[in-house]
């Protein structure tokens, strides 16, 4: 396994719970009040997700996250955009199925971003090891209402699949939160990521320190 793979694996093995953004579920809350409260709570690896903001409010939401992220130690991650990720000196970005290829964006961003793929088959899996993934999102492992294009559950047996098969560091996505996050883990994902569980939440803080002592526990549970 290449260094940047075997530091994913730590970083996300480490973090146990990875959180994104999304100011439409955020209740009225700024993306920056929401990540500052995040990272205070412990938070350790932030993705900034954001649909239908314009290039100039990203960027500025983007340096600031940065600067917060950095202060903290915590990892950034960008969703989609190749270009906004380098232009923020993200520590990596994260891309679907239908965005450039793992080898076009590793050609873009250099060799020490991250890159992150969603994956959704055994077969996207064993793709995202030979394309160069860094690490891979696996789901989604439940329904969700928070992205509308994506397809049905694919249930613990992917996560469980990819726990036995596949040597990336693996983020289990979709329909995740306080009920269900010790199964997830028990079944083997590295990472748990939510949206809506954490964003929505009346008090962040109090959400992601329950959700973290609960990846705790379902980890000692695994051994
Ligand atoms: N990718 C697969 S499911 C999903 C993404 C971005 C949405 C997850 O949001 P939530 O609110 O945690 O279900
Ligand atoms: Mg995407």
């Amino acid at each position: 396994m290449n260094a940047r793979r075997i530091r994913a694996r730590d970083v996300f093995q480490s973090a146990g719970l990875y959180c994104l953004t999304d100011s439409k579920l955020s209740c009225g809350r700024n993306n920056l009040t929401i990540v500052e409260q995040m990272l205070s709570a412990g938070l350790r690896i932030v993705q900034y997700r954001e649909k239908n903001q314009s290039q100039l409010t990203m960027y500025k939401e983007c340096l600031a996250i940065r600067d917060l992220t950095r202060s903290f130690g915590a990892t950034f991650i960008v969703n989609d955009d190749i270009a906004l990720a380098m232009a923020v000196c993200a520590d990596g970005v994260h891309v679907g199925q239908d965005d450039l290829p793992v080898p076009a964006v590793r050609l873009l961003v250099g060799e020490s971003m991250l890159i992150g793929l969603s994956t959704h088959t055994p077969e996207q899996a064993q793709a995202a090891v030979r394309l160069g993934a860094d690490y891979i999102g696996v789901g989604p492992v439940y329904s969700t209402l928070t992205k509308k294009d994506v397809g049905n559950p694919v249930g613990l047996s992917y996560v469980d699949y990819v726990a036995k098969n596949i040597a990336l560091a693996s983020v289990a996505i979709g329909g995740i939160n306080a009920a269900n996050v010790a199964e997830v883990i028990r079944h083997g994902a590295d990472c748990a990521a939510m949206i809506s569980d954490i964003v929505s939440a009346a008090d962040i803080s109090q959400q992601i320190q329950l959700v973290q002592t609960l990846i705790k526990q379902a980890r000692r549970l695994r051994g």
